[in-house]
């Protein structure tokens, strides 16, 4: 299948991420891209291309426009203020202090934009957030064009990315706007099936209320696992998206056995909601030596779940989410691929 990336992704490289209390060099880095595209290429997966530019009018049909512009403005707000490291937010509205008027300070404006404190803004991270959402689009208007699938090699991901809100490394959610793409060129309900380690809460949120969109979740429990606040078993939607949303949160240390059982309730309701595109936010972080993951899938699991999605025979698109800092993220991620095409 035809993989789309773009250097451009790489123009986010953060030095610091709150991990644990310390201010770590961040998992999510430009080196997941050089070890994904080797990958690809050594493994004959199929042609490279680079994406076409969109534009921001794809974007702003998922996101806010004051959030894209706070993303666009937020690294020159933060050295403007005189701020020596990079942006991180620190200050929140809470359950007892909700924000009713958003701050013009960029430490007040980076607690409204923010899910948490893991993700710092840096120099570059919008113009990498743009090239990311740019390959997805690329990827998805492929599968449009020819039926046939794509991989969208995108980084920074983009499943927590909410409307209005950023974190887990994730800016603009690139499944929701590629989602959001098929819809506008005609296809009347679109599968958004999540299987990172981490619940796709923006990817969720996106899509809460609608039918159009089908948006399913394997993931972590978020009574354990970030983003700890959403993920839950009884979110199924509300309004006229009741039942469009299903989530299958699994304990740490969930195998295969247990994982794929879910995975096939997942495929079941995909062809019973009569989608007609799939999405699939492509994370690897589910693997048993993931540094930040708790599942226990093994290297060849993945070439079994490409070959099980596969079996749905609808026109698919690849998106990748997490996975980090080990050299099987290039390898997990073509065995989805290479299985997925029947070649695995
Ligand atoms: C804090 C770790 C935060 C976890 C972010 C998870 C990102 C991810 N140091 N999402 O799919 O992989
Ligand atoms: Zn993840």
């Amino acid at each position: 299948m035809l993989t789309f990336h773009s250097e451009l992704t790489k123009l986010r490289r953060a030095r610091t991420e709150l991990d644990g209390g310390l201010l770590v060099t961040p998992y999510e880095c430009p080196e997941r891209v050089e070890l994904v595209l080797a990958r690809v290429l050594e493994s004959g997966l199929g042609e490279v291309r680079e994406p076409a530019e969109h534009g921001l009018a794809p974007v702003l049909a998922i996101h806010d426009r004051d959030y894209v512009e706070f993303l666009e403005n937020c690294w020159d707000d933060w050295v403007a203020a005189g701020r020596k490291g990079e942006a991180i937010a620190w200050v929140w509205p809470t359950r007892t202090m909700p924000g009713r008027v958003i701050p013009e300070h960029i430490d007040g404006r980076l607690g409204h934009y923010a899910l948490g404190a893991d993700t710092s803004i840096c120099e570059g991270t919008f113009e990498a957030a743009m090239a990311s959402k740019d390959v997805a689009l690329s990827a998805v208007d492929h599968v449009l064009a020819t039926g046939q699938p794509a991989f969208g090699l995108c980084r920074p991901p983009g499943h927590h990315a909410a409307i209005d809100q950023f974190g887990g490394y994730c800016f603009f959610n690139n499944a929701a706007i590629a989602a959001q793409r098929a819809l506008a060129a005609g296809r009347s309900r679109v599968a958004v099936l999540d299987i990172d380690f981490h619940h796709g809460n923006g990817t969720q949120q996106i899509f809460y209320a609608r039918d159009d969109v089908l948006f399913l979740s394997l993931h972590g429990d978020p009574r354990h696992c970030f983003p700890h606040f959403l993920g839950h078993a009884d979110e199924t939607g509300e309004g006229s998206g009741e039942g469009f949303t299903v989530n299958y949160p699994m304990a740490p240390g969930t195998g295969y056995a247990t994982w794929v059982t879910a995975l096939e309730d997942a495929k079941t309701r995909i062809v019973e909601a009569g989608c007609e595109l799939l999405v699939v936010s492509l994370g690897v972080d589910a693997y048993e030596h993931d540094p930040i993951s708790a599942f226990r899938l093994a290297s060849d699991d993945f070439t079994d779940v490409g070959l099980r999605l596969g079996q749905l025979g609808l026109p698919t698109v690849f998106l990748l989410e997490g996975g980090y800092a080990v050299e099987e993220i290039g390898i997990n991620a073509v065995k989805v691929l290479s299985g997925f095409d029947g070649v695995g």
